[in-house]
């Protein structure tokens, strides 16, 4: 936003030292833990696990000036406060950096609060930003206008700012609260990476994007060798940590942002590669494999080598495919149960193609 009203102002920087965690600075019952993370509703999950403490960002928008500023001195103290002018300028900031809630003037040249409200939930990526209408008109249908278009509070003007205090602090909360949970629920709890549900979710997405796009998609499926006697031997304790480290350096070996690492089940994990082809995938895969066993976790009982080593299943979809993504998923198993049954500690390949599935060499991990 080059016509940053603050800055034209001289308000100074709304972006101001971060105090205390915002949480604690509230008293009343309606406090959330001091470590909960502060996310932005369309934040992909690696972003989400690594989140940190910020301010919650308020979007003020509104065309006069005078409303704006004394929504800043109500807010500046506690919030990270951004402004917009006009409907299109709060679109596009939503879109490039999402705040944490909208409070959004109705009665806007050209594009008016109903419009801008409107769009940003028809978005995934701003949908569940909550808004908060701030208007001199209200009337009940347009209340009622206002939150069937999805906003979840309506304030009158003049604001009271012990009211609208409040009524933003009780939408963060429920907002963040909401976060929280969606986090949760694609997590796994023991290693921090997705868990099975989000990848089942995910590689729906995918395989149909690839479907439409007619671009590769890979899935890898890995299991650790002999894990069964790494537990017998150094313990569960030392079995949880082993996974931990595995999903770790799993997760450090991707690179793009579509790339995904999930916990599958027990000792095994599973990555979804979007346009991804068989090649590449295969590189990825074999560094996977190698970067697990430098890890030199000992495991004198394994057979492969004397540090735990993971086997590995590959497979791409390419072109065209009459089948389904479980097809893909199945697949990958195959090739997983052909790294295992060759030895162990090594990546097994195939193509899903047509009717036809072409098999790929072994690489040994060796
Ligand atoms: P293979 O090389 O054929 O995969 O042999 P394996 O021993 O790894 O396979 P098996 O399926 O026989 O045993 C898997 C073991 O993984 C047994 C189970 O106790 C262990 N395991 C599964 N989930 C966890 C977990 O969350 N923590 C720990 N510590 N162990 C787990
Ligand atoms: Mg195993
Ligand atoms: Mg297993």
């Amino acid at each position: 936003m080059t016509d940053h009203p603050s800055e034209k102002t001289g308000w100074g920087n709304p972006l101001l030292t971060w105090h205390k965690v915002w949480f604690n600075t509230q008293s009343g019952t309606n406090s959330l833990p001091s470590n909960l993370p502060m996310i932005a509703l369309d934040t992909p999950m690696d972003a989400l696990l690594d989140s940190t403490h910020g301010k919650p960002r308020l979007l003020v928008v509104d065309d006069q000036p005078i409303n704006i500023q004394v929504m800043h001195q109500v807010f500046a103290g506690d919030y990270q406060v951004f402004m917009a002018t006009s409907g299109a300028q709060a679109l596009s900031f939503c879109i490039n950096n999402p705040p944490d809630l909208v409070l959004l003037d109705v009665v806007m040249p050209g594009m008016d609060g109903f419009e801008v409200c409107a769009q940003l939930k028809a978005h995934e990526a701003t949908a569940n930003i909550p808004v908060i209408f701030v208007t001199a008109h209200t009337d009940a249908a347009q209340e009622t206008h206002g939150l069937s278009l999805g906003a979840v509070d309506f304030i009158a003007k003049p604001v009271n700012p012990a009211v609208v205090r409040a009524r933003v602090k009780t939408h963060l909360t429920l907002k963040f609260q909401s976060d929280l949970l969606r986090k949760l629920v694609f997590m796994d709890g023991l290693t921090g990476v997705y868990n099975r549900r989000y990848f089942d979710q995910q590689l729906s997405v995918e395989w149909a994007r690839a479907a439409r796009s007619k671009l590769p998609l890979s899935i890898i499926m890995l299991d650790v060798d002999f894990f069964k006697r790494f537990n017998d031997r150094y313990g569960h304790q030392a079995g949880d940590d082993c996974l931990r480290q595995i999903a770790l350096t799993l997760k450090s070996c991707l690179k793009r942002p579509a790339d995904l690492v999930a916990r599958y089940g027990g000792e095994e994990f599973a990555c979804i590669l979007p346009d991804t082809r068989f090649d590449d995938a295969m590189v990825l895969a074999t560094n996977m494999e190698r970067r697990v066993r430098e890890q030199e976790i000992a495991h004198e009982n394994s057979g492969v080598a004397p540090v735990v080593t993971v086997s590995i299943g590959l497979a791409t979809l390419a072109g065209d495919c009459d089948g389904d993504a479980l097809a893909l998923v199945g697949l990958a198993d195959t090739q997983l149960y052909n790294a295992k049954q060759s030895g162990r500690g090594r990546v097994c390949g195939a193509i899903l193609q047509g009717s036809a599935t072409r098999k790929m060499p072994v690489h040994d991990g060796e």
